[in-house]
């Protein structure tokens, strides 16, 4: 492919590796991208025009929730009703499924999102991200919950855009994961990471040590291993890093390997795990893959977990497929 190549190219490009297909996922790529230039914008400008700070309001999953939280869901909820492309959607800061407005025409896809991915970093100027992940739907009607409830296999699309020292988006359609940052001076996201992979070991691992006392013992002793370093049973010395905003760490891992686990654990029966299945852990579990890496429960594929709810949490171990296959095997041998 050429230098510069914008989004639009490039999808159009390989749209045309995929002959019967009908563009119009291309124009719903298209409407996610103008969503997540606005957002872009709106982080950017934060203190300047008074959107950083917590608003008086929780969401669904009862945490409270930042300004921007709500303002970035608008902008998603406000770029993809009118479009035609989608017959609904599902938003990590809203209970129900969102529908199209009945003035608006449905289309044949879903869409499932994370408006703003690491929002307990907005006021401390570190990277969030915005995370999608799009499915068919029954063209014409209304879905309802259950036509979202499908496994992340089932999905034709993923990505996140990154909003960073430069603003990024990772996107996968199933050939494959591509890079684009975004060029404020035309406004246009240009392909800058072709056929991204993960190596398949790696010596740095991601993990909130802090809740190390609460985790069950496969982890607890993948973790022990790691930090025994080179006189220990791995033989090799393990580096550490957790900046709390899951596209960061995915994208690091994108980028150099590594080890990611969000797992099980005890804290609160209620809430044993953190991280969302339906708009969190498929969307990257599906990059994760065509990147080389794996994602896993601990005791399931990602991908291959059947959905009970929306909002669902599930633990969430991705990465370097040799050490994502060491803790699976930790968690089979029953430690
Ligand atoms: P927020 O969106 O509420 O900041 O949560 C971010 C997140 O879902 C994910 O992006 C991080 O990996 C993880 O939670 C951080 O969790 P801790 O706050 O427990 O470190």
């Amino acid at each position: 492919m050429a230098n510069n190549v914008t989004m639009t190219q490039f999808l159009i490009e390989q749209q045309r590796e995929y002959p019967g297909t009908s563009g119009t996922f291309t124009l719903l790529l298209n409407d996610i991208v103008t969503a997540c230039k606005q957002i872009s914008h709106k982080v950017n400008r934060g203190n300047l025009i008074g959107v950083l700070g917590s608003a008086e309001s929780e969401n669904v999953q009862g945490e409270v929730q930042k300004k921007l939280d709500i303002i970035t869901n608008e902008i998603m909820v406000d770029a993809l009703s009118w479009t035609g492309h989608l017959a609904g959607m599902v938003s990590e800061e809203v209970d129900e499924p969102i529908k199209i407005p009945p003035h608006y025409p449905k289309g044949k896809y879903l869409v499932l999102f994370d408006p703003l991915d690491g929002s307990s970093n907005i006021d401390i100027n570190l990277t969030v991200g915005t995370i999608f992940s799009i499915l068919r739907a029954r063209e014409g009607v209304d879905p309802e919950p259950e036509d979202f409830l499908r496994k992340g296999a089932e999905q034709v699309c993923a990505g996140f855009v990154l909003y960073g020292p430069s603003t990024m988006m990772v996107l996968t359609t199933g050939h494959g994961v591509n890079g684009f940052t975004l060029d404020q001076d035309i406004g246009e996201f240009i392909l800058t990471h072709s056929n991204m992979t993960i190596p398949e070991d790696t010596s740095e691992f991601a993990i909130n040590m802090s809740n190390q006392r609460f985790w069950e013992e496969p982890v607890r002793h993948y973790i022990d291993e790691c930090v025994q370093g080179k006189d220990g049973p791995r033989g090799k010395n393990f580096n550490m890093r957790w900046i709390a905003s899951l596209v960061a760490e995915v994208y690091r891992i994108l980028t150099r390997g590594g080890i990611f686990m969000y797992p099980y654990d005890t804290r609160d029966p209620k809430k044993p795990c953190k991280l969302r299945l339906m708009y969190e852990a498929n969307p990257v579990a599906f990059i994760v893959e065509q990147a080389g890496g794996a994602c896993t429960t601990g005791r399931e594929r990602m991908l291959d977990v059947k959905p009970q709810s929306l909002h669902q949490r599930v633990p969430v171990i991705l990465g370097s497929k040799n050490e994502v296959e060491r803790i699976v095997k930790y968690h089979q041998e029953g430690w």
